[in-house]
């Protein structure tokens, strides 16, 4: 080691200890005009160069620049060390990092999608298809193709939001039986869930805007028994194997013979003879179903001496009161969030 050498290594050592122990950037400032300045240390040494030999210079010179550049990365280093310091100090004086924090609040499904997406894997699972269509329907795909012409009785059943005189709200999914069947040949498996309006008084049981599941399944050879067991099938995977569901007859324009679906209470289990939710029946309504009516096949081109099917429309909500053994149907709606945290 040369004597240039030896200044130099004394001199980083002790710019490294200068600014290691620099308080603040002021300091540190400091040591920089000290070693680095104008008449810096480092620049006496760096103008003792005039006093070396002519061919000794060039090396000199670059070792000297080694040494400020190591120098230069030794207060960069510094600096940042101590602007981390200043800022947690700042901090520490307005938040006090170790006091716990607050969960904030985690939103979760809302129970009417959880059940239709657990329903559509239900019936995914069995090769259906998943189809949505409009909310706004024309009175032909809600009621003239579906076997229910502008006099029939069954209209008042449907207590519809109208919007012009053949326009309306859909009071049931079932349009889509229609739009389905129009557009595609038989066999046909579909499963079509959605919003749903009518002018019902709201209840314990009602709103005036629901959800249902329309389901159709049009083939040769299709009978009421695959309905029966698709439809306790979804009950049983909803509800589990110990909920009562029975089928009981029923009427409808688009389905014959036709059914409606119950379960049993979810308020009263059928222990109250004056229950609010099914008025001491000890059964509540889940859905109509029914073996796809002749007339609706031949609207859609069907041939109904080659083809038969089934249909059915269930309450989501419906499902939920029993799926969530809740005691209102309203309760969907409130938009309470422990109610909604309950279910999660
Ligand atoms: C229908 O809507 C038929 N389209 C069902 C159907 C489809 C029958 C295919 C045959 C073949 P219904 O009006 O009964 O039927 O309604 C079916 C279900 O929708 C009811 O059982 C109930 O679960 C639900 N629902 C009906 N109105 C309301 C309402 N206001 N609030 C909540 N759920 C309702």
């Amino acid at each position: 080691m040369n004597d240039l050498d030896r200044q130099l290594t004394e001199l980083q050592e002790r710019f490294g200890a200068a600014v290691a122990a620099a308080p603040s950037a002021q300091a540190l400032d400091d040591a920089r005009v000290a070693f680095l300045g104008r008449n810096g240390e480092v620049t006496s040494v760096r103008r003792s160069i005039g006093t070396l030999p002519p061919e000794a210079r060039p090396a000199a010179g670059k070792r000297i620049n080694l040494a400020v550049e190591a120098m230069e990365r030794m207060l960069g280093d510094a600096q940042v060390r101590l602007e981390a310091r200043a800022f947690e100090t700042e901090l520490a004086q307005v938040v006090d990092v170790t006091y716990p924090g607050i969960e904030p609040p985690v939103g979760t499904i809302h129970p009417v999608r959880r059940i239709t997406e657990q329903a559509s894997a239900y019936f995914a699972r069995h090769g259906f298809a998943v189809v949505v269509g409009p909310e706004v329907e024309p009175d032909y795909y809600t009621f003239d193709a579906l076997n229910i012409p502008s006099d029939h009785p069954a209209r008042e059943g449907f207590d519809s939001f109208w919007l012009t005189d053949s326009l309306l709200l859909r009071p049931h999914t079932s349009p889509m039986q229609i739009r389905t069947m129009q557009q595609h040949r038989p066999p046909v498996a579909i499963i079509a869930p959605g919003k749903c309006y009518r002018r019902d008084a709201v209840d314990a049981r009602h709103l005036f805007q629901f959800h249902q599941i329309e389901g159709l399944l049009v083939a040769e050879g299709v009978h009421f028994g695959h309905l029966k067991g698709m439809l306790s099938g979804l009950c049983r995977e909803l509800f589990g194997p110990e909920q009562q569901v029975r089928f009981r007859p029923s009427f409808f324009p688009f389905t014959e013979p036709s059914a409606e679906v119950d379960t049993t209470c979810p308020r009263c289990h059928g222990h109250l003879q004056r229950c609010g939710m099914c008025g001491g029946s000890g059964w509540i309504e889940l859905g109509g179903a029914g073996m796809v009516h002749p007339n609706v096949l031949r609207e859609v081109e069907y041939d109904p001496d080659v083809y038969s099917g089934w249909a059915f429309g269930v309450g989501v909500e419906r499902l939920g009161l029993t799926r969530y053994g809740v005691d209102d149907i309203r309760r969907f709606i409130n938009s309470d969030p422990d109610f909604l945290e309950q279910l999660r």
